[in-house]
């Protein structure tokens, strides 16, 4: 439990082609802090990477923490994958130069390479600097390829929901308490500076995956229960999960955006539309997002024409981030409209006397504008779509 095995040096074997072996290295246990730990939550720096190799490949997975002795060599992997964080980094060093020098490929990647590559790069052939999800693929092509690079980085930037299921099924199933790491989002919307989030550079904005997608994997895995390992799975907006758990205000919603009628709407249907994933500004959304963002608004603004028969009048604007060039995390994108419209395509309703005065007078409860947008058609009056 306080040390790794010995690492022999007489101990080599012949190198096997397409043969890739992913370590997570040993890191010395309390042995008076849980053991427990350490089995309970497999982490999916490797898995989710791993879903991402070619068929053609063999794979393996060796995690040092389950103290099943000394790493595999025979045959020798033709590439080695080892995930380093800060606090077993020696020892990944001590893995990496031990398989290079018996004609392994070193891959190194994780938090560590992404935060201190140049203390990384003596011992790796090529260091992996970012999300595995999108390096692995090209890493093993150029292997083939004989073109290996010495560095290969990526942004987190890409849409979470893209991503392949993590390949569970290369974890020792009864190594662990559960296999089912779950993960629902990455990053975080704050940037504490003693988290390696606050690292300088690091492009992590906060993604999600589609809960359809997390139910999925849990009973893909077929486990009793699982283990959430989320930078910050409360991260995302406390508003906008409390009105998808009610529902109640919801006009329409598609994987990206959902329309609701907040709860505070003064105007009578008053609607904002809020982006699912945190995103700042229009400039921050994916390419899925955008066309999401357009289904959204034009579902949104037929119904607002059925609602009277009428080319339905309003104000909307987008509510994005200031552009000082700083990063505003606080900042949620979204968009919001303000029809004046109370009871028919001539009746409106207007904001004077008691309001401007007082406080606004709701016509109509938030609850109930809803339900009327609601339960419109999603094909304009005037017929087309
Ligand atoms: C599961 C977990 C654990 C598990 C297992 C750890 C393990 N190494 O086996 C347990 C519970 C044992 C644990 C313990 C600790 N942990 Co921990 N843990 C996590 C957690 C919650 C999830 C890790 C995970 O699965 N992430 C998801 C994967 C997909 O992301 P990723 O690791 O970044 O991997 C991606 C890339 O980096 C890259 N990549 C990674 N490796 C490689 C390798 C190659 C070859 C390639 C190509 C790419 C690549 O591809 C992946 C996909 O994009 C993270 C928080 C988090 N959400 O990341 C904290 C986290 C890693 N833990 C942390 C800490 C501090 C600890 C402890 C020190 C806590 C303590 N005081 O005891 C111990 C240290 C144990 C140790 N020596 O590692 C910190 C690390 C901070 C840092 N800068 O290093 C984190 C980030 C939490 C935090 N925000 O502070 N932890
Ligand atoms: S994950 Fe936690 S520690 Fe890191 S920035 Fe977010 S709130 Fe701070």
């Amino acid at each position: 439990m306080t040390r790794p095995p010995l690492l022999s040096p007489a101990i080599t074997g012949p190198i096997q082609p397409r043969y890739a072996l992913l370590i997570n290295p040993f890191y010395p246990k309390d042995p008076n802090a849980s053991f427990g730990k350490h089995v309970l939550t497999p982490t999916l720096a490797l898995t989710s990477f791993a879903a991402t190799t070619p068929q053609h490949w063999h794979l393996q997975y060796w995690d040092e923490n389950l103290l099943d002795g000394r790493p595999p060599f025979r045959p020798m992997p033709e590439v080695v994958g080892i995930t380093v964080h800060l606090t077993f980094a020696g020892r990944a060093f001590e893995l990496a130069e031990w398989y290079r020098s018996r004609g392994s490929k070193v891959v190194l990647g994780g938090l560590h390479v992404l935060s201190c590559p140049e203390e990384c790069a003596p011992y790796a052939d090529s260091l992996a600097v970012g999300d595995g999800v999108q390096l692995w693929p090209r890493i093993l092509a150029d292997v083939e390829a004989r073109c290996l690079r010495p560095k290969y980085t990526a942004t987190y930037e890409t849409d979470y929901r893209e991503d392949p299921a993590p390949r569970r099924s290369i974890l020792p199933r009864r190594s662990f308490l559960t296999t089912t790491s779950l993960i629902a989002t990455r990053g975080c919307h704050n940037r504490c500076g003693f988290c390696y989030l606050a690292t300088d550079g690091l492009r992590m904005p906060y993604r999600m995956r589609a809960p359809e997608q997390i139910a999925a994997e849990f009973l893909a895995d077929t486990q009793p229960y699982a283990v959430f390992v989320d930078n910050n799975l409360g991260s995302n907006p406390e508003y906008l999960r409390l009105e998808i758990e009610d529902g109640e205000r919801i006009v329409c919603e598609n994987q990206g955006f959902v329309a609701v009628v907040p709860y505070w709407a003064v105007w009578p249907f008053e609607t904002m539309i809020l982006s699912r994933r945190h995103a700042a500004s229009l400039g921050e959304l994916h390419d899925a997002e955008k066309g999401n963002l357009a289904d959204i608004l034009r579902r949104l603004t037929i119904r607002y024409d059925n609602l009277f028969e009428t080319a339905f009048p309003y104000s909307m604007g987008f509510h994005q981030q200031p552009t000082d060039g700083e990063d505003h995390p606080e900042f949620h994108f979204h968009a919001h409209f303000f029809p004046p419209l109370l009871r028919s395509a001539t009746v409106q309703k207007f904001m004077v006397g008691y309001e401007l005065l007082a406080g606004p007078q709701r016509d109509i409860t938030a609850e109930g504008a809803a339900a009327r947008l609601r339960n419109l058609a999603e094909t304009h009056y005037l017929g087309g779509h």
